[in-house]
């Protein structure tokens, strides 16, 4: 950080300590049409989730209506709700996600 002091003399602030992003959940949200395997598979493919893991999320979701597909920065959640949205279009399934703020 570089800033001006009184006499207009340039100072620079250094900080050695680094700030750790702040990180999103991706979250699956329950409808009525979407297929348990498509889910599944999407969980295995986009979210790096065991066949075991992902149906344990698909019940999950399935059940309370929703849950957490993964946790990412920022820009890796957004890419992933858009990736997914637009494979579940293209199926014709109206599977729905949304990217929130952690705490
Ligand atoms: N509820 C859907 C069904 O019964 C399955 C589903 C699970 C959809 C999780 C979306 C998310 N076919």
């Amino acid at each position: 950080m570089t800033r001006r002091d009184q006499e207009g003399q340039t100072q620079t602030l250094e900080r050695t300590q680094v700030q750790r992003p702040r990180l999103y959940r991706v979250l699956l949200l329950n409808d009525d049409y979407t297929p348990m395997d498509f889910v599944v598979e999407v969980l295995e493919r986009y979210f790096r989730k065991t066949e075991t893991e992902a149906q344990l999320i698909m019940l999950a979701v399935h059940h309370k209506g929703q849950g957490v597909a993964g946790v990412y920065t920022r820009d890796v959640a957004e890419t992933k709700v858009a990736q997914v949205t637009a494979h579940a279009r293209q199926a014709g399934h109206p599977l729905r996600l949304v990217a929130e703020p952690e705490a």
